[in-house]
């Protein structure tokens, strides 16, 4: 299994975000992706492949090319207001306001094309974001060149950011950019399946009202959970897009046995809808040590997860999301291959 991660990847390195009202250690950071990378290593049937640089415009093929030039100038605009530290909106176009303008001034752009102020965003941001989507764009040319899954360790990780919109820790959304290059290069249905403890409510909005590429999420309840406004089980997709969007709400606690059934189930629609790839946007927060998540899954439980995607009998491209549990965040993905690999 190729592996691939640019360490342009690592520059988005915030210090703070914002989280029961204060400032706290931020806990997207780059240590993150350098404790997969170990772990992947380490594993004999991984081997790295260098990142090529596929351009600006397979991302545009999903993104907002005014969303994209926002995150990009963000960093000389924060200076030329001659702000310090790192940057977060806090104010949005809530119920009753315009959204089809876009602000001049930089918070109101901040607020614009953001939906949450727990995403620290710096001048570093757009590179590393960039260079994480060209690594899933670089897994999914792996599965068009034949191979029969692929690793793409992205981060910052994608799933929470929509068409011209960033959050959740996320800016560009590598599963949905490598979902389209794959439909783009000739692929007739593409699958994603969300894992992540989050639901993957950018990826779920850009595909909404499409046929070509099937969403499914299995997550915390959003009444309970973040990001509280999407995820539901009766959201099924709109227009040609209806019945092809799933979303399986998960109780606070939820642990291996009804976290197994559920993923079985999600893979009995995969299979339903016979896509030519899956992509898993793998996220690891469901961990019982995550400390931003209250799933129960154990180390122990990793492999079988890793087993039933290999069951799923698809050409696959794993796309990392979450996990923050940094010190056990390299077993548990290494884990999760390992099953898939050799079971
Ligand atoms: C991103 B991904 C903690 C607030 C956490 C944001 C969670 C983003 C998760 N006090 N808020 O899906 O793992
Ligand atoms: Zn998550």
């Amino acid at each position: 299994m190729k592996l691939f991660f640019s360490p342009d990847q690592l520059a988005h390195n915030p210090q703070k975000e914002i989280s029961d009202g204060k400032l706290v250690d931020a806990v997207e950071i780059p240590q993150r992706a350098e404790m997969v990378l170990n772990a992947l290593r380490a594993l004999p049937d991984l081997c790295e492949a260098p990142v090529q640089d596929l351009g600006r415009e397979p991302i545009e093929r999903v993104h907002d090319k005014g969303y994209i030039q926002f995150l990009e100038d963000f960093g000389s605009l924060w200076a030329a207001a001659g702000r310090e530290g790192e940057g977060f909106p806090f104010v949005w176009p809530g119920r009753d306001f315009r959204t089809d303008k876009v602000p001049n001034h930089l918070d109101g752009k901040l607020g614009h094309y953001s939906f949450d102020a727990g995403t620290p965003l710096t001048d570093k941001t757009y590179g590393a974001a960039y260079a994480s989507a060209q690594s899933a764009l670089n897994g999914a040319d792996a599965l068009l060149n034949g191979d029969q899954h692929a690793f793409a360790l992205c981060r910052p990780p994608g799933h929470h950011a929509g068409k011209d919109y960033y959050g959740g820790y996320c800016f560009f959304n590598n599963a949905a950019i490598a979902a389209q290059y794959l439909r783009d290069q000739g692929a007739e249905r593409v699958s994603i399946f969300d894992i992540d403890y989050h639901h993957g409510n950018g990826t779920q909005a850009i595909f909404y009202e499409r046929a070509d590429v099937q969403f499914l999420s299995m997550h915390a309840d959003p009444l309970d959970e973040y990001p509280y406004f999407l995820g539901h089980a009766d959201e099924r997709g709109m227009g040609e897009g209806t019945g092809h969007n799933f979303n399986y709400p998960l109780p606070l606690g939820t642990a291996a046995p009804e976290f197994m059934t559920t993923l079985n189930q999600g893979l009995d629609e995969v299979a339903r809808y016979d896509p030519d790839y899956l992509i898993i946007s793998l996220g690891v927060d469901f961990f019982e040590g995550d400390p931003i998540s209250q799933f129960k899954l154990t180390h122990t439980d990793m492999p079988a997860i890793g087993t039933a995607l290999r069951q799923a009998g698809k050409p696959i491209l794993f796309v990392m999301e979450g996990g923050y549990a940094v010190g056990d965040l390299g077993r548990n993905v290494a884990s999760i291959i390992d099953g898939y690999l050799n079971n």
